[in-house]
Parts: structure tokens; sequence; C-alpha cells
């Protein structure tokens, strides 16, 4: 085909050639160990090209598509270093315009994830006109340069084949660790909700949302939706959530009344790291 009769996404001046449909930079299994010593200035030396703020564009090509990666994060710094060790390259090789967002809970409350990821897709779209969202766990590394990290036609579930699952998927509506949507299928949804405090069930009541708006999840094979979870204790200030069965059978009465629509917290401060920009929020206390 001829490029230049391509349309353009976006313009920055140059006349660059689209990137190739499927990058020839991808490889197949990636061997995930976590290296003791490993630092961040490391991380960055390794990844000349990321700009601040955890942004980066191939060089040589104009990219097809445009990548946010959200991440809730507290008291993990330990793991954000493996997992930015694993997916700047990741993503690199995959010839994606991203930028990588840590979005971390302010104070010592119940930690809640579901509501952090609003926060996440609000704030990245205020930047850029990002085409996809990855909504990522900081624990789970990628291990198959195959699950590419751009949106389908309806939400998608990545992390389908975790180790800790034996790499199955452990029941058919689980839609955790790692999700992708567009920004319409965000906001057809009313994002995630902003009540579940604690561990446990807001995932599924992310799902249920997908279907209640319409959607369906779609999903990679599972040779290729694998990840690796960097292992770990339950954390302080994240007990499991004893209310999120009687949530749960409620979403279909909530989901339009709570979400990305209700979520309000306050901007605490917003860095722009040399791998990644870190929003810290105040998201509030359970009412
Ligand atoms: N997270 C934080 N800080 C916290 C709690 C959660 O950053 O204090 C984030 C982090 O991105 C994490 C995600 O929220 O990957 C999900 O939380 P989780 O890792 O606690 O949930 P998961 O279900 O693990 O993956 C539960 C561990 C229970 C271990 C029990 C051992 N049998």
């Amino acid at each position: 085909a001829n490029l230049s009769l391509l349309p353009k996404a976006h313009n920055h001046g140059d006349d660059m050639p689209f990137c190739p449909k499927t990058s020839p930079l991808i490889g197949g299994p990636i061997h995930v160990s976590f290296p003791s010593g490993l630092t961040l200035a490391e991380v960055q030396r390794k990844n000349p090209l990321v700009v601040r703020g955890g942004r980066y564009r191939p060089p040589d090509c104009e990219a097809r598509h445009r990548t946010a990666i959200i991440i809730p994060h507290r008291h993990r710094e330990h793991h954000l270093k493996f997992l930015l060790y694993y997916l700047h390259p990741f993503l690199q090789r995959q010839q994606l315009h991203y930028g990588i967002y840590v979005i971390h809970q302010a104070g010592n409350y119940t930690f809640n994830r579901a509501k952090l990821m609003n926060v996440g897709f609000r704030e990245a779209m205020k930047e850029e006109d990002w085409d996809c969202l990855f909504f990522h766990d900081v624990d789970l590394i990628p291990e198959d340069d195959r699950n590419t990290y751009i949106c389908d036609s309806n939400p998608k579930h990545a992390a389908i084949a975790m180790d800790k699952f034996g790499y199955k998927l452990p029941y058919k509506m689980y839609f955790g660790g790692v999700s992708a949507l567009t920004p319409l299928h965000y906001l057809k949804m009313n994002g995630f909700p902003n009540n579940y405090w604690g561990w446990g069930g807001e995932d599924d009541d992310i799902g249920v949302r997908v279907s209640l708006a319409g959607m369906y999840i779609t999903r990679p094979s599972l040779k290729v939706g694998r990840y690796k979870m960097i292992k770990h204790k339950l954390d302080k200030g994240n007990d499991v959530n004893p209310k999120r069965f009687n949530m749960l059978a409620k979403t279909r009465q909530t989901w339009k009344l709570d979400g990305m629509n209700t979520a309000e917290y306050e901007i605490v401060s917003r860095e722009y790291q040399p791998l990644y920009t870190n929003i810290t929020v105040n998201i509030g206390t359970e009412t």
C-alpha cells in the first residue's frame, strides 16, 4: 500500500510513514525473572528514548496506536521498578506511542483500586488524546510479546493466564489484573465503581458493567495472555471487603449512579518522573 495516502491520526510536523501493522520487533515468550539490585537508574539507562513523564513515540515511524497505562499504587515501589523494567521495552517493541501513569493513593486509609482507575482515566485524558487505556496492576508482568497493548472493538481482558491461577482463567467472568478499554468503552459503562474499599469485588463489578452497558469481554489466547505475578501478601490497609458480595448483587441498580460521573477527588501532586507520571491523589474515605 502507498503509505502516504493513509490518513494521519495526528501530525507532529514530520513526514514519517506509519509503523507497520505488525511490529517487526515483536518476539514471542519473555523470560521473566526479578534481578536483585535492579535500580530505577538502570531501567532509565536501558530506555534512553523514554521522555519525562514516561512517554515514548517510535523514533522512525508514526505509531498507529496511543496507549496510556494506568497503574493503581501505594507502597509497592519494589514492584513498580520491575514492572517498568519489563513494560518499557515491551511497549517499545510494539511500536506504540505510550505513556505510563502511576496513580498513587495518598494517606493510609483503606485502598480503593477502582476509584484510582477513574482518577487515572480522567487525568490521563486531560493530557493526551489516548485511544486506549490499559488498567494495570503493579505486580503483573506480561510474559509474551504478542500480547499487544492496543484496544479491541470491545473491552479486553488481557491478564487471562496468570501463573498464580495455573495459567488459566480462574472463572469465566474474571476481569481483574490487566484490562484495556477505549475512552468510549469507559464512558459507556460509566467508568469503574468508586465505593469498593479494600480488597475484592471491584473487578467483578467492572466485568458486570461491561455487559450492562451492552458490550462484551474480548480476550487474547491463553498462550499470549500470560502474566507472572510478583509474589506478595495482602497489604496493610487493603483488608478483604466483607460487603463485596452484597454490593455486587446490586451493580445493575448502581452502575449509572456511581462511577465516572460521580468520581470526586483532590489531586495532591503531579510529578513528571523520568519513567512515569506520578499522580498522587486524595480519594477520601468510605462514607
Ligand atoms: N495495590 C497497591 N497497594 C496496596 C494494595 C493494592 O498498590 O496497598 C494495587 C497494586 O497495583 C495491586 C493492585 O492494587 O497490584 C491489586 O491489589 P492486590 O495485589 O492486593 O490484589 P491481588 O488480588 O492480590 O492481586 C491479593 C494478594 C493476596 C495474597 C494472598 C496470599 N494467598
